[in-house]
């Protein structure tokens, strides 16, 4: 029985023994809450973007959808929390605080607004934005204003759904983004991960260094320099133990990758064959580049809407790339949006959350259930304690994500290597077996031995390495969680009858 089934069998009971219990017969709102920790089971995964201020975390899920849909700067919507679901129409409604809904009107202007005329947003708890986008057919992202000191409402309302008073987890991972690593930044970020990861360590945060592209003033070579920072950041958010990884992202080149207009594409071209002397003068500077020059083949205008969608840095890249011979916007676009990091960071979402959305989303019923039955106290709740505890405690699969975020900050007796190959094979970097035993995805084509052998012999290697007398405890524990890594693949190596890029059966 998989773990998403034992999770269901354990509602289950639970929902029959509550239906058991005079007390509660009466009160439908008990069994909706239950059914809704049941129904998130079927759901796609949650992902809520945090992180302060103007971090860029609406342009972030802007490019994640690659649609312009929720809204940036400071307007009214950029205070409440907002989610982005797929849906069949485009639809926007507000739950409010009473438990009212109301339809609210979306206007289009270059980028998505919701029409707040008739709400008054200190009433509505969040809005629920539907949309037809394939991004969203398997993941939910929730936008959420930023926290900071000076907004007390804005920086509450994001604490309430990530670290909710009553310990009830509303998303099933977090990507936080930091311009700064700043002691208000940390705290908050570990308040997050007690919660995420229940008592036992963060289940799923992924720190983003946000709008990379201004870290390095708009130099050509700012995403390298972003690439130190975020190195930095990442050895500065392991000491917190909390997250799993930190990359550098520029949110606004990555959408106006995904969205490049021929219009503009035509003026970068216009611009990359101007006379190289003007050009590299105007581009000394922000307002250099959007003053009336007669001088450049495009006009002022034309350059400061460029200049609104690509930053400084995306438009020296994108002269760059025009003048080493790209000749088509479909191919600027690619450019663009692998520089972006986006690329960087969808495939860490991925390993991160989406093999393991399943695992994420038990985890979060079973850490719900285990509040619901302690605060609605019935005969049955140690009982029920008893069958969650358990399942919480031995599914490798939370255990593997506990240590991968335990292994930054807990020190081991392990050198560097041990533990490059321990977080490789415990999922580190992807739950398939090509990625755990770090090989190519042609060394496990049917009839290969390359995987079972590999498997085989990291489990061999793993058991040794746990028996060592002068492990601490973490170390051994970490060893084992390795051993019933490379055992489980062994196991399903042979399962699949040694076709191993075969579906597990
Ligand atoms: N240069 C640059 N600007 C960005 C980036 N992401 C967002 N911005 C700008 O920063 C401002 C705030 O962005 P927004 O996404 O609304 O931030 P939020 O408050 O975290 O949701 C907007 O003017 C964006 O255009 C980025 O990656 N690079
Ligand atoms: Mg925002």
């Amino acid at each position: 029985m998989s773990t998403s089934d034992r999770v269901r069998a354990i509602l289950g009971g639970t929902i029959e023994a509550y239906r058991g219990e005079p007390a509660f017969r009466q009160r439908p709102e008990v069994f909706y809450e239950l059914d809704r920790i049941g129904a998130r089971l079927n759901e796609p995964i949650r992902i809520a973007l945090a992180g302060t201020l103007k971090a860029g975390k609406s342009t972030l899920v802007n490019a994640l959808v690659g649609q312009d849909i929720a809204p940036t700067d400071a307007t009214e919507a950029t205070r409440i929390v907002t989610w982005f679901r797929h849906g069949p129409t485009p639809r926007v409604t507000a739950n409010h605080w009473g438990g009212r809904h109301s339809n609210v009107p979306i206007s289009h202007n270059g980028g998505l607004s919701f029409d707040f005329r008739s709400l008054n947003p200190a009433e509505v708890a969040d809005l629920d934005v539907e949309w037809p986008a394939e991004e969203l057919a398997e993941t939910t992202i929730i936008d959420t204003p930023g926290t900071s000191s000076l907004t007390r409402d804005a920086s509450e309302r994001t604490l309430r759904l990530l670290v909710p008073s009553d310990g009830v987890p509303r998303v099933d991972a977090v990507v936080f983004l930091l311009r700064t690593l700043n002691a208000a930044d940390v705290a908050l970020l570990k308040q997050i991960g007690q919660l995420v990861g229940g008592s036992t360590g963060a289940l799923g945060i992924i720190g983003v260094a946000s709008r990379a592209d201004e870290i390095g003033a708009g130099r050509i070579d700012a995403m390298l320099s972003a690439a130190d920072v975020a190195r930095r950041f990442t050895g500065e958010m392991n000491q917190t133990g909390i997250c799993q990884a930190v990359v550098p992202v520029s949110g606004l080149l990555a959408l106006t990758a995904r969205t490049l207009r021929q219009s503009e594409f035509m003026a970068l071209q216009k611009l990359a064959g101007a006379d190289p002397a003007e050009l590299s003068k105007a581009m000394l500077s922000v307002d250099r580049f959007v003053r009336t020059n007669d001088q450049l083949p495009v006009d002022a205008a034309t350059r400061a809407e460029l200049l609104e969608r690509f930053g400084m840095f995306g438009i020296r890249i994108s002269i760059a790339v025009l003048a080493a011979g790209v000749t088509d916007a479909a191919a600027l676009a690619d450019e663009l949006l692998e520089r972006s990091g986006l690329v960087a960071l969808r495939e860490v979402i991925d390993q991160q959350f989406a093999q393991r959305s399943d695992m994420l989303k038990a985890h979060t019923a079973l850490v719900s259930l285990r509040r619901f039955v302690e605060a609605f106290p019935i005969v049955a709740t140690p009982y029920v304690i008893a069958d969650i505890d358990p399942l919480l405690a031995d599914t490798h699969a939370f255990e593997e994500l506990r240590l991968l975020s335990q292994l930054h900050s807990r020190t081991t007796t392990l050198n560097d290597d041990e533990v490059v190959s321990l977080r490789r094979i415990i999922g580190g970097s992807g739950t398939r077996p090509a990625n755990r035993l770090g090989l190519n995805p042609e060394d496990l084509r049917a009839g290969a031995h390359e995987g079972p052998r590999a498997a085989f012999a990291a489990a061999q290697r793993w058991r040794r390495r746990a028996e060592h007398p002068l492990n601490d405890p973490f170390t051994t524990r970490a060893c084992r969680a390795a051993v019933r890594s490379a055992e489980a693949m062994v196991a399903d190596f042979a399962a699949r009858g040694y076709d191993f890029n075969a579906p597990p059966r």
